[in-house]
């Protein structure tokens, strides 16, 4: 299956959104893969547009130097994060530049785009042509349009309005085209206010040169959001050589009836870009209904209620962030304190919070002990085959839930609840260890069955928690599969973990602190 993210545009470093988002389609890549599917993860960064060739000029350089020193930041990060894609959209590569003109030229072609004039007011923050409807009750264009400027010329344009009808119909059958629900109304909303309007996809030269030029008009180049679109399909091989490196677009965009490709995009893309403009594009460009992406829509960071913005100067630095704290506890942090689709508060002190609390105290502490105890009381073997008493039997059933409960949430899509699930597990763990306390049974010789039954269970819980966690935390799932001499657990499958993946006579590494506690400077 493709999973994609927005392409990030390259006029910044990357902030916290953008790290979330990232972070947000590994871990569910990482799981689809875990459940046994395929899935070609593909990110990158919208290079041309508007934005892009502003910032460079005030900094004098040229657009294409700069978007390349943009980029690297971005590349640098998500190796940082262990954001590990299987395809990278740059949209000056060549190979997309062509896509997008081979794109343009058909639709030509088939009569969806023609030439006219135009007069009237521009937004230059959002690129974008300006209506009276988008004027505030004041009848004025709010602060959101920014600089708006009144212009007078000609353009290209694409027949969005032949598609509205299907789009509506489109919309109102498919249920999950949109994710979460609540977004899919929202975009019922907005394409009943929308009217019967046609998009300009093309800027002249003379005001922009920084993009794809418009192959049968060259004075005009595309519109960014026309041509960062097609990145979903141009890097997935759509009308691509086969000698261009990209892969085959038959197998990762099915026609079949296979899972079609999800696109995870923030909020304030779904509409009008993707719910509209893309599923239109896609629509003229004669996709079949069957064979269109659905949307999965998350929200947004704020900082203590607010939108973050550099302007209020609250943007978070999310490389900034990884330093300070680790890796672990950034990509656990986001996935774990949002609801996907939901809006919530970045807090770096919730962040050490539940990073500290759940995976250096509860589970750091469930790794230590039971790796612990079984080096130190049985020699580092495990004695599997024991039966179970009525306190192994609720933890088997606990876990039995927990996993459940995990596959259900990423199902949904919803990491923090998957998180949840798994750290219901990790306490039941812990209070088992509590209640049966192996450090007792270890001083008396006629207890040792059952403090070989204990330790087991402490373990064979591990190698379950460990695989189930990997998607979050590849990098500590993997210390930890060492640490269990386990060297294949993570190779095994969602539908594997049945009890009994610790063999008897199993032998068990020695703990090393994989959660090591965050302790400020200050405290
Ligand atoms: O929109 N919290 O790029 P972008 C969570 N180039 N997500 C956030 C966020 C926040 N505070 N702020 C932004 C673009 N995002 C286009 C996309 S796709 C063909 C072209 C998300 O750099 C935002 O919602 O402004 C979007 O999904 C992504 O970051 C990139 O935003």
């Amino acid at each position: 299956m493709l999973l994609t993210t927005a392409i990030d545009y390259t006029n910044g470093a990357p902030h916290i959104g953008h790290a979330y988002e990232k972070v947000l389609a590994d871990v569910l890549a990482r799981y689809l893969r875990l459940r046994g599917g395929d899935c070609y993860f593909l990110t990158g960064v919208d290079q041309h547009g508007q934005k892009v060739q502003q910032t460079a000029e005030k900094e004098g350089i040229h657009p294409a130097t700069f978007a390349k020193k943009k980029t690297k930041l971005f590349l640098n990060l998500w190796k940082k994060l262990g954001v590990d894609y299987d395809g990278w959209a740059e949209t000056t590569d060549e190979r997309h530049k062509a896509c997008v003109q081979q794109i343009l030229t058909s639709l030509k072609e088939k009569g969806q785009l023609y030439k006219k004039g135009y007069q009237g007011f521009y937004s230059v923050r959002q690129e974008q042509f300006l209506t009276d409807r988008d004027r505030n009750e004041a009848g004025e264009f709010g602060p959101e349009w920014g600089e708006v400027v009144e212009i007078e010329e000609e353009n290209w344009y694409f027949r969005l309005s032949d598609h509205a009808a299907w789009l509506k119909d489109f919309v109102q059958s498919h249920e999950d085209c949109v994710i979460p629900s609540f977004r899919r109304n929202e975009l019922l909303g907005a394409l009943e206010r929308t009217g019967d309007q046609d998009l300009c996809i093309s800027r002249p030269k003379e005001r922009l040169r920084w993009g794809i030029e418009i192959p049968f008009d060259p004075d005009f180049v595309t519109y960014v959001w026309f041509d960062a679109l097609i990145n979903y399909a141009s890097f997935a091989g759509y009308l691509a050589d086969e000698k261009a490196g990209l892969p085959d677009f038959a197998q990762l965009w099915p026609s079949d009836g296979s899972p079609t490709p999800v696109h995870i995009i923030g909020k304030d893309i779904l509409v009008p870009a993707h719910g509209i403009y893309w599923l239109c594009m896609l629509h003229a460009m004669g996709f079949p209904d069957e064979q269109l992406p659905r949307l999965l829509v998350h929200g947004w960071w704020n900082i203590k209620g607010e939108k973050m913005s550099k302007s209020l100067g609250n943007v978070v630095d999310p490389d900034a962030l990884a330093d300070r704290f680790g890796t672990d506890a950034v990509r656990y942090y986001l996935v774990r304190d949002i609801v996907t689709g939901k809006d919530s508060d970045f807090d770096p002190e919730r962040l050490i919070m539940l990073y500290n609390q759940e995976l250096a105290n509860e589970l750091g502490n469930l790794c230590n002990r039971a790796l612990n105890m079984t080096a130190r009381y049985t020699g580092g073997i495990c004695h599997t085959s024991h039966a179970p008493g009525e306190a192994e039997v609720a933890l088997r059933q606990s876990l039995t839930e927990s996993t459940a409960a995990y596959g259900e949430a990423m199902d949904a899509w919803d990491t923090a609840a998957a998180l949840k699930a798994i750290n219901a597990h990790v306490s039941h763990c812990n209070a088992y260890l509590e209640r049966n306390k192996p450090w007792e049974l270890s001083k008396d010789e006629s207890q040792r069955q059952r403090l070989e039954i204990v330790l087991a269970h402490a373990v064979e819980s591990l190698a379950h928690l460990t695989v189930l966690l990997s998607p979050v935390l590849p990098e500590p799932a993997n210390r930890l599969a060492h640490q269990l001499r386990f060297e294949k657990l993570l190779e095994l499958k969602f539908e594997d973990l049945t009890w009994g993946l610790i063999e008897e006579g199993h032998e068990t590494g020695k703990p090393k602190p994989v959660f090591p506690r965050i302790v400020l400077e200050e405290e």
